[in-house]
């Protein structure tokens, strides 16, 4: 069984960050080792919220997984507190990583043109670099503006996604990947490897709620450690994830409790049956 490390926060409530990775990863069979950046009563969309910073704990964390000759299949990085904590993680990547080992970076900073309340305004120049030289990207939309210095567009063209595409692919990414795109009352995602784009949209459903990017970069990362190339990897998530935001719409809270996931897993665990493996 593969086993990958994810560092991302844990957020009590809210159905994001760990406890969106580790069950759908999970349902992948992968065995999902997570690092917790910050414990949240719940995460920062709530009016209010209690945190604790663990960037101080990362450091001893990865020593001691050295010392026990503890290694990976894979990283994979969601929502990252703060700079600070980006420079530590990097530092956790540059002893863990090796020659093949995919990193899969979810450069969780904001949406619908907002970033997160909890950020600060340097965190996309640094969230830039950080990317660098990452296998696998999954901004939205105001994320891709952030990180190709765009100002934010809620609505770009099919056209404009693939420059923000070849844009960030240049940065050194393999496969970048921008989620949100919309067009003709659907919804989906569109990526790019080596110059080649790939795109699966469903139609378009009006629900906004937390977790719903964690929840397609987890089960995308699961398809493509299951054997998937890119462009089925994409296409798993987007259909899982869409099946999970209908299930959504039914639940009158789903602004705060986030996206309903887990009904779904099933519907996951058929997807990832009939992956022919890359190859
Ligand atoms: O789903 C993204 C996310 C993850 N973690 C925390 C968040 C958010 C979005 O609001 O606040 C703590």
């Amino acid at each position: 069984m593969k086993r990958i490390v994810t560092i991302q926060d844990f957020s009590c409530v809210g159905s994001c960050s760990l406890t969106a990775a580790i069950p759908v990863l999970s349902a992948a069979g992968v065995e999902c080792c997570g690092i917790p950046t910050a414990l949240l009563s719940n995460h920062t969309g709530f009016p209010t919220f209690y945190s604790i910073d663990l960037t101080d704990e990362l450091e001893p964390i990865g020593k001691q997984l050295k010392r026990e000759h503890i290694g990976f299949d894979g990283i994979y990085t969601g929502y990252i507190a703060s700079v600070g904590q980006i420079q530590h993680i990097e530092q956790f990547i540059r002893e863990f990583r090796q020659p093949g080992t995919p990193l899969f970076i979810d450069p969780v900073m904001g949406d619908n043109g907002r970033m997160y309340a909890a950020l600060t305004d340097d965190y996309p120049e640094h969230m830039k670099k950080f990317i660098c030289g990452a296998d696998i990207i999954t901004p939205n939309i105001t994320e891709a503006c952030l990180l190709t210095g765009r100002s934010f567009n809620p609505c770009p063209t099919l056209h404009e996604v693939k420059e923000m595409l070849t844009e960030l692919c240049g940065m050194g990414v393999k496969f970048a990947v921008i989620t949100g795109f919309s067009e003709k009352g659907q919804l989906g995602a569109v990526g790019c490897c080596d110059g080649k784009f790939t795109e699966y949209l469903t139609p378009k459903k009006d629900v906004s709620c937390s977790g719903t990017g964690d929840v397609f970069a987890s089960a995308l990362l699961g398809a493509y450690l299951r054997g998937a190339d890119y462009a089925k990897s994409l296409e798993i998530a987007t259909k899982f994830t869409y099946a999970a935001v209908e299930c959504t719409a039914e639940a009158p809270d789903r602004r705060f409790y986030g996206i309903h996931f887990q009904s779904v897993l099933g519907e996951y665990i058929r997807l990832l049956d009939g992956i022919e493996k890359r190859q």
